[in-house]
């Protein structure tokens, strides 16, 4: 959806744009926000992308499937990433206050010659052996780095799949299969769009027969009880305290179970 030039500035959905968005991902399982970045952020940040991905493959990109882990480092740790102001707005209704996330995300680029992956959802349902459908609780943020097309591999997702329960007798089948009597979309969107996507929902990365990277941010956030007790000390992975001090306090609340030992 398209947001208005006033939203794009104040960082913050009105309400009928917010209750359109909540719709789309509660029915849809996804809602895709149209280029929300500011114009000249995308091409900066992609070439510091692509820059760390020489670093981290070497001069050959592998002709797959495969992202990067960001650096705990700017611009990867930009507030307009790790907390971007509409995904935010969206996931605080959807997720409940007091969702989290952990540091350091990831990223899925279609590298030029990747092939067609599985379908498959990125997580369960919470009770996969009953017929019942809960709320989304995990939910990912993506932001792509180039416009995505139907020549790069843009992602494509089964609407509505989000809801789709697995009986025992469907989970024998592979979802190739059961997709056959469903209509499916590709994510054709502009650089700099925000994808809010229910982990559960069906989709598949598809081939890129273009020359050039097609690149997407993955962030991960989680309803508050997928870690519990909701205590700092539990599971930690810290990080330095010198990048934890320069986050604000919203950023520091959501990436809580990051934070370094040494702090209170
Ligand atoms: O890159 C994409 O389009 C989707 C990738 C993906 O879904 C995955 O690797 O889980």
């Amino acid at each position: 959806m398209r947001i208005s030039i006033t939203e794009k500035i104040a960082g913050r959905l009105d309400d009928e744009s917010l209750d359109r968005a909540l719709r789309q991902l509660r029915e849809l399982g996804y809602v895709v926000l149209e280029s929300v970045f500011p114009e000249g952020w995308i091409p900066d940040f992609l070439q510091q992308y692509l820059g760390e991905a020489g670093r981290q493959y070497g001069d050959q990109w592998p002709k797959t499937h495969g992202g990067i882990s960001s650096p705990m480092c700017k611009p990867f740790l930009d507030p307009l990433v790790i907390q971007n102001p509409f995904a935010m707005q969206i996931l605080s209704s959807a997720l409940g206050e007091d969702f989290f996330a952990y540091l350091p995300y990831g990223s899925n680029t279609a590298w030029p010659g990747s092939p067609v992956q599985h379908i498959h959802r990125d997580s369960g349902h919470l009770f996969p052996d009953t017929p019942y459908v809960l709320p989304m609780s995990t939910a990912v943020v993506n932001i792509p780095l180039v416009d995505f097309s139907q020549e790069n591999g843009a992602t494509e997702v089964w609407p509505a799949s989000h809801l789709i329960a697995d009986a025992q007798t469907e989970q024998k089948l592979s979802l190739e299969a059961r997709v056959k009597e469903l209509p499916s979309v590709r994510v054709i969107m502009p650089a700099g769009s925000v994808v809010v996507r229910d982990m559960r929902c069906w989709h598949r990365g598809m081939p890129n027969r273009t020359a050039q990277p097609r690149p997407m941010l993955a962030l991960v956030y989680f309803r508050k009880f997928h870690h519990l007790p909701n205590d700092a000390t539990t599971f930690r992975r810290s990080i330095d305290p010198g990048i934890w001090d320069q986050f604000s306090e919203p950023v520091q609340h959501i990436y809580r179970f990051n934070q370094p030992l040494n702090c209170s």
